[in-house]
């Protein structure tokens, strides 16, 4: 049987979307989800955007193993030669420390337009990344610190708009959105258990039998705790029992109790917890 490649039109269409954006920028900031490094990031992301430098912002860094953290942002340093940041919602100094390493990142650029006789102009850029991963949340971020003034430019679609927000840097106010083409079903696991993929694509209750399997893998104790098991293997229909969550015949209420775990898990209330393995 011959191999089957998924790689639907609709998804070649978002690129191309996305690739006819990135043309307009200067710097990339690319955000990924710090619990799922590797599930949440597109893989071939020099074939979107090419040479352009990239930002990698680990978000949600809140949620994610504290102990982890730093070692991921070596990681993916290492591994894409890209500036790599720690960020969550929560700090208002990753805003300027974003706003930092763009000007870092756009010095080259600048020295460049200069040596081609240009006048210098603001260093444009714009967000991308997977459904959920705080790209929104980012782009507001980094606007409300820049006491913006917004206007729309000549040669950009009419929805779209710059942002100022630094003297030396306007921001696309619309993120680009990466396309998924994940096929590792791990990895489409992991999406749905942070929530980046559409509810009507996974199944509630496999999507939290696997994170479980994870949970126990690695964060055991944590997960016996929060979830009071005392010796009882974890799993959902323990779980439920124990919160005395029945259907008919006194079975414990699968379909409530996988959501509830799901809920946990994003809302951080089990703990602060990365799923990927590094390397
Ligand atoms: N705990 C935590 N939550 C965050 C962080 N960043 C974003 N969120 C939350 O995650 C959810 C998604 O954030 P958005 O900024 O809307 O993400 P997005 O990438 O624009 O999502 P889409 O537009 O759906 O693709 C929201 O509920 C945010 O409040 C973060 O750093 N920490
Ligand atoms: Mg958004």
């Amino acid at each position: 049987m011959s191999h089957i490649h998924w790689y639907p039109g609709h998804i070649a269409k978002a690129e191309k979307a996305l690739r006819e954006k990135l043309s307009l920028v200067d710097v990339v900031l690319e955000v990924l989800d710090a619990r799922i490094p590797i599930s949440s990031s597109y893989g071939d992301t020099t074939r979107l955007i090419g040479q352009k430098p990239r930002i990698i912002l680990l978000n949600k860094c809140d949620l994610s193993d504290e102990n982890e953290n730093p070692k991921w942002k070596k990681y993916i340093e290492e591994k894409t030669g890209a500036i790599c940041l720690l960020t969550s919602n929560s700090s208002s100094k990753d805003t300027n420390l974003i706003i930092n390493k763009i000007l870092e990142t756009a010095k080259p650029i600048h020295e460049k337009m200069a040596q081609k006789g240009l006048l210098p102009r603001a260093i444009r850029v714009m967000v991308i990344g997977m459904p959920n991963v705080g790209k929104s949340s980012t782009i507001n971020r980094l606007i409300k610190r820049g006491k913006t003034k917004t206007g729309a430019k000549a040669g950009v679609t009419r929805q779209q708009q710059w942002v100022r927000v630094h003297d030396k840097i306007e921001l696309l106010d619309t993120p680009g959105i990466i396309p998924s083409r994940q096929e590792d079903q791990k990895a489409i696991l992991k999406l749905a258990s942070v929530n980046s993929i559409g509810e009507k694509a996974y199944d509630n209750e496999h999507t939290a039998r696997e994170l479980l399997k994870i949970l126990v893998k690695k964060y055991e104790e944590i997960l016996r705790k929060y979830y009071n098991l005392g010796q009882d293997d974890v799993t959902i229909e323990n779980i439920a029992l124990s919160r005395n969550w029945l259907v008919k015949d006194g079975k414990p209420d699968v379909t409530r109790c996988s959501q509830f775990i799901l809920l946990n898990f994003r809302d951080g209330k089990i703990g602060k917890i990365t799923l990927d393995d590094l390397e």
